[in-house]
């Protein structure tokens, strides 16, 4: 059995391998600011020198801070984060750790246990998929799904965040406080943090599949694929977050790219056709995990559900299944291994 198929289909909370990673412990506002002052950084909709942040950061009063979310943070810093299929070099378990590579720093790498991610035969167009994110306390983010069907780590550096997670389907409502397009498409969550903590946090902790957790430093949160999530900060916090594809979401992942081109999100303009490039990689580089994910593909369509829009459909839909949707994401869609 590989061992990317026992990632469990729920969050999860563990300390490995945050507190072995180089920047757990010598990161801080401080400590960045004396490297990175001028750097600019992504807050939203502005990009502003860290000093400046990091000036807003510790005096601010605002309902809702403004967030720095960073996805080109890792060459803006000059740092190199090694993916999972290297952990091993640096995690401790193997006696050849060699911590500089290309003369830049290894600052983190993926956790191993989640297995190879599979977006990684993409290369350099692999969507948006790692992100420096920092903020003051009550800014975070609102209710959302993560895109193109894949699943996250969330590593908290310096801080704690709360997070309140519901998983979906398409027989599943979406957490109260939420609205979803008919088509799934549009994930509309109309409140700020606060004001949805003060209409709906109670009446969401009754419902059915609510998970809650505070994530400490040092501590890294698995967001499986689909679920919904909301995120706050409780003190200034520094975090890291990475997107992948696990072997066991594969075939998910490949159902979102085809039929719901629409909703496909963090390719460059000039990848034109996720779908098809990601499918030749994968033929290229992983064409056993591509064997495996084809036929659980057809089955996705083909299923009960699939067998009923496949008859209904007309040709238009036949192209871009936008009207059914499988609930990818949620527990009803997972091979369980
Ligand atoms: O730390 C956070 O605010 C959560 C980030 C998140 O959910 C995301 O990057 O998709
Ligand atoms: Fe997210």
């Amino acid at each position: 059995m590989e061992i990317d198929c026992l990632i469990p289909a729920a969050p999860f909370i563990i300390s490995e391998p945050t507190r072995r990673w180089p920047v757990f412990g010598s990161w801080s506002a401080k400590s960045l600011l004396k490297q990175y002052s001028k750097v600019k950084f992504r807050a939203e909709a502005v990009d502003w020198p860290f000093d400046v942040y990091v000036d807003y950061m510790k005096d601010n009063h605002d309902e809702s801070p403004l967030y720095l979310f960073d996805r080109s943070f890792a060459e803006k810093m000059n740092i190199q984060v090694a993916d999972s299929s290297a952990a091993h070099l640096y995690d401790g378990t193997s006696p050849d750790t060699p911590g500089i590579e290309d003369g830049r720093k290894v600052a983190y790498w993926a956790p191993s246990f989640f297995g190879p991610d599979l977006f990684s035969v993409l290369g350099t167009q692999r969507p948006d998929h790692r992100w420096l994110i920092i903020g003051p306390s009550r800014s975070g983010s609102t209710f959302h799904k993560d895109p193109n069907a894949t699943c996250a780590w969330n590593a908290v550096l310096t801080g704690r965040k709360y997070w309140i997670m519901f998983p979906s389907s398409s027989s599943l409502p979406p957490p109260p406080g939420v609205f979803v397009s008919a088509d799934q498409s549009e994930v509309t969550s109309p409140l700020s943090i606060a004001e949805w903590f003060l209409g709906f946090h109670a009446e969401a902790r009754r419902t059915e599949g609510c998970v809650e957790g505070i994530c400490e430093a040092g501590e890294l949160l698995y967001v499986p694929a689909g679920w919904y999530h909301l995120v706050v900060n409780l003190e200034d916090s520094i975090a890291l977050t990475q997107n992948f594809v696990p072997r066991q979401r594969l075939a998910s992942v490949l159902h979102f790219l085809r039929d719901k081109p629409d909703q496909v999100s963090g390719f460059a303009k000039d990848v034109l056709d996720p779908y098809k490039l990601f499918v030749a990689k994968l033929e290229e580089q992983e064409p056993e995990a591509l064997e495996e994910a084809l036929p659980k593909l057809e089955k996705m369509i083909k299923g009960p559900k699939g067998k009923w829009a496949e008859l209904t459909k007309t040709a238009e839909d036949a192209s871009v299944e936008g009207g059914f949707s499988f609930g990818f994401g949620g527990d009803d869609d997972e091979e369980v291994p």
